[in-house]
């Protein structure tokens, strides 16, 4: 603390009252009701004033959302021209942006737990609907099977320990329900926060992490009430992760246990814990064909220079699924996200939070020889953070994440340069429309 006694900003009867109020036992954390989360609900523009086909001629499955981080805004981009299509106020120190099934909409989770709905095809995109479900939120996602395309919003907080569900087209508050306080080893828990939501393509649920629990919980939406009706032990401090190529499991990382869990969907089960090392950090993972090992996925570390590779193929090559199969050092601890797409040469990976120097640099790795291709510096003004493709996976961008910040552009096969936007204030995550919709990566 600040030396406030001595510099003169507090007197002493201050300081002692300070001092005492310190000591005081915090206050409870507040709920939030039914009741307050519906008082919370805006519907801007309701449905019959929205329009029933695009409105405008841009390729808007390619727009790419931008998270302007202290802004509490997210720039819309369209991927083909790189031009700038609108910037909207979203909720505070905006976190993620998640795409509906079709990815007309665009929905962003403030970390004030503000959900906002944003409709593609307007001539400019436009807010259609507002809600507050949390008062501390990181995620969110859509419900994606089919007959429920768009249907339904879940946002899962931090704080209070519940979720909360939205129609889909209005963010009309349907539903709110606790999730269970009870860890995987036995005790009654302060807080579970809710970590990653996937929405699945293969059944009517939603599965998220419970952080301190350490169970991976599953959501039945086909069901009016949206029970939880599946809690999976795993592993604890469950954050961040994304499907295997096929869908059918949630790959997630239990950061402080140094473990990515595998959940099987289809069997709501635990498949596999692998350890990795040290603070494994997906960002939503990687899926590619590794010349030796056939599927595989991947993860970097906050805390160590390596990103770890293990086999993601039950099925095709039984030998070497959910196990490590390569080590990539990298040249620095600190990353936070990995990525690729399909049709692109390269898994790049960030190293954001780097203490020894390579925070601006990203690293390639090659597909074809499963093996580090080179690192090379990419942002000016701040580190270089998160990589989201666009549709085609011909261009890769990377946030310069700066309050003078500037998204780069690169080509995805050649990595050189090919743009550079300035003027966006912190931007951190991107999100591709159509890899977003469609869960590519
Ligand atoms: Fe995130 C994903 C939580 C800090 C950028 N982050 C996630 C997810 C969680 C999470 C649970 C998975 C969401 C999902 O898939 O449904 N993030 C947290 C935190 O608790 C933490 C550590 C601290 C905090 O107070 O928020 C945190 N996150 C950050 C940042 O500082 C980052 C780098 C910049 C920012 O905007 O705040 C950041 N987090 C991201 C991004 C994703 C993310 C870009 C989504 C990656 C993707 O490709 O999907």
């Amino acid at each position: 603390m600040g030396n406030f006694g001595q510099r003169g900003i507090l007197s002493e009867e201050e300081v002692t009252q300070l001092a005492a109020y310190l000591q005081l036992p915090p206050p409870d954390a507040p709920s939030l009701s039914m009741v307050d989360i519906q008082a919370s609900w805006d519907l801007i523009v309701p449905l019959a004033a929205r329009p029933t086909a695009p409105e405008h001629t841009r390729n808007w499955e390619n727009y790419i959302g931008v998270v302007l981080r202290d802004a509490s805004q997210i720039a819309i981009f369209d991927g083909d021209t790189h031009e700038e299509v609108v910037r909207l106020d979203t909720g505070i120190a905006v976190h993620i942006l998640r795409s509906s099934a079709d990815g007309r909409y665009f929905y962003a989770i403030g970390r004030d737990g503000v959900v906002t709905l944003v409709d593609l095809w307007t001539t400019v995109p436009q807010i259609v609907a507002t809600a507050k479900g949390c008062h501390d939120a990181r995620s969110v996602d859509g419900s994606k099977f089919p007959g429920f395309e768009d249907a339904y919003v879940i946002e899962g907080c931090y704080w209070p320990p519940q979720y909360v569900v939205f129609d889909g087209l209005t963010l009309e508050p349907l539903q709110r329900v606790d999730v269970p306080m009870g860890s995987i080893t036995g005790e009654t828990l302060l807080e579970n926060r809710i970590a990653a939501i996937v929405a699945s393509h293969d059944a009517p649920v939603w599965v998220f992490g419970l952080k301190e629990s350490g169970f991976v919980g599953i959501v039945d939406y086909s069901d009016p009430g949206f029970p939880l009706v599946s809690t999976i032990a795993t592993e604890k401090f469950l954050h961040d992760g994304g499907f295997d190529h096929t869908g059918r499991y949630f790959l997630t990382a239990a950061n402080a246990s140094n473990t990515m869990v595998i959940v099987d969907l289809e069997t709501q089960t635990l498949a596999a814990t692998i350890p990795t090392g040290f603070v494994p950090h997906p960002g939503r993972g990687v899926n590619w064909i590794d010349p030796v090992y056939g599927w595989v996925n991947a993860t970097s570390h906050i805390s160590e220079g390596k990103v770890s590779v293990y086999g993601a193929d039950p099925v095709g090559r039984p030998d070497v699924a959910w196990q490590v199969v390569r080590e990539i050092a990298l040249p620095s601890a600190g990353s936070l996200f990995i990525k690729t797409h399909p049709n692109s040469p390269w898994v790049l990976v960030d190293m954001t939070l780097s203490s020894t120097g390579f925070e601006k640099q990203i690293c390639a790795i090659s597909k074809q020889t499963g093996a580090l291709d080179r690192c090379f510096s990419v942002a000016a003004n701040g580190p270089a953070v998160h990589l989201e493709f666009n549709q085609a996976g011909t261009e890769v961008w990377v946030s310069d994440w700066a309050s003078d910040g500037r998204l780069i552009i690169l080509d995805g096969t050649t990595l050189d340069v090919i743009n550079t936007i300035t003027g966006v204030t912190t931007p951190t995550g991107k999100f591709n429309v159509f890899n977003t919709a469609h869960d590519i990566y």
